[in-house]
């Protein structure tokens, strides 16, 4: 199974690089790796399994984060009841179109790779047309917004070498540009 141990931090230049494209058929040990993934995030959010194995909790687990360097990326978006908003390996994500307007959570983001609070909004788009591929090479395409499309735009980044405080305003990390809601 996936810990913290096998999640690579800042300055591990994976996490900078620019993964590549899955090619289909996908191999075993690619497949293996993907739901590898979701079952971190699925324990992370389990309190029990979470405490017993020192799990941060997680919404989103990108394979370069592992050291993978490879378009890939695995979401779990729980709802309040049982049935997650989103849960899906995606492979090869892309964002088809994005609407002018952004959005940014009120908390700030946090990542699985970086040890520290970094304060600020992370601007994002609200709405977000994905297209991407699943394990067995079948295209989907998907229109998010609000909390799921922030997740998948977190990353999507991942997948490009982006990390969340890329994005936030440097002189003033609570600035709100024009056309930016802020999510609660
Ligand atoms: C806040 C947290 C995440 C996405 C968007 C807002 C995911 C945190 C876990 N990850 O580091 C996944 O890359
Ligand atoms: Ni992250």
């Amino acid at each position: 199974m996936i810990t913290m141990k096998n999640i690579i931090r800042e300055g591990n230049p994976t996490l900078r690089a620019r993964a590549k494209e899955v090619t289909f058929p996908m191999t075993n040990e690619q497949k293996d790796l993907a739901h590898k993934m979701m079952e971190f995030l699925e324990n992370s959010q389990n309190p029990e399994i979470a405490e017993k194995y020192k799990l941060r909790a997680g919404v989103g687990l990108a394979a370069p984060q592992v050291d993978v360097s490879l378009r890939m990326t695995a979401v779990l978006v729980p709802d309040e009841h049982d049935k997650p908003l989103f849960k899906h390996v995606l492979v090869n994500p892309t964002i088809m179109s994005e609407s002018v307007r952004m959005a940014a959570l009120s908390e700030g983001e946090g990542c699985l790779s970086v040890d520290r609070d970094v304060p600020g909004y992370v601007p994002r788009h609200d709405k977000i047309t994905l297209r991407w591929f699943d394990l067995d090479g079948n295209k989907h395409v998907d229109k998010l917004r609000d909390y799921p499309a922030i997740v998948c735009q977190h990353e999507i980044d991942h997948l490009n070498g982006i990390l969340f405080f890329d994005h936030i305003n440097t002189k003033n990390p609570f600035k709100v540009a024009e056309n930016t809601i802020i999510l609660g």
